[in-house]
């Protein structure tokens, strides 16, 4: 019988706010919620799901840098650090695990500053604007690619 798959998912910082502030722009659903959900819709994929967050830059490249071995691909929304962070793409880059950034809100209909990812070009895609389910839906892409991979 095939193994699941080993799914790591990332979030960057302030999103363990979530569902407590900025509920008009952000949602009400709370970051526990979507790690719920995803473990349930994991479930259904045959996927185990392993889900961090952090506010700080070098603990999710530590993350990324170990998710070679360990896992099959990963989930990021690095929040603020998608439009900063040449080193959580560089991270990305060097350990060559597939990887599908999501972002709850549509980022291209927001300020300028978020129009650019410096994820985007390393990932295999990105999903944004569908709130708490762009996590369900980079897991259904993630696994789909994996498969087929
Ligand atoms: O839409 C997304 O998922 C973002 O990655 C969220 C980031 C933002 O900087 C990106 O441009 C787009 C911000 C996450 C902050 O989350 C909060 C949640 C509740 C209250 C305050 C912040």
């Amino acid at each position: 019988m095939a193994q699941n798959f080993k799914i790591l998912v990332l979030n960057g910082p302030n999103l363990n706010l979530l569902g407590t502030r900025e509920e008009s722009i952000y949602g009400k659903t709370t970051l526990k919620d979507i790690q719920a959900t995803l473990k349930k819709e994991g479930a259904k994929l045959k996927a185990d799901i392993t889900f961090h967050q952090s506010n700080e830059e070098g603990k999710l490249v530590a993350w990324i840098q170990k998710s070679e071995k360990k896992y099959d691909g990963l989930i990021i929304n690095p929040a603020a650090y998608t439009h900063t962070s040449v080193a959580i793409r560089d991270a990305i880059l060097a350990v060559n695990t597939p990887t599908v950034e999501v972002h709850l809100s549509n980022i291209y209909k927001r300020e300028e500053f978020r129009h650019h990812s410096f994820v985007s070009a390393v990932a295999i895609g990105q999903i944004a604007g569908f709130g708490p389910h762009g996590y369900t839906l980079a897991l259904m892409a993630l696994v789909n690619h994996l498969k087929n991979a």
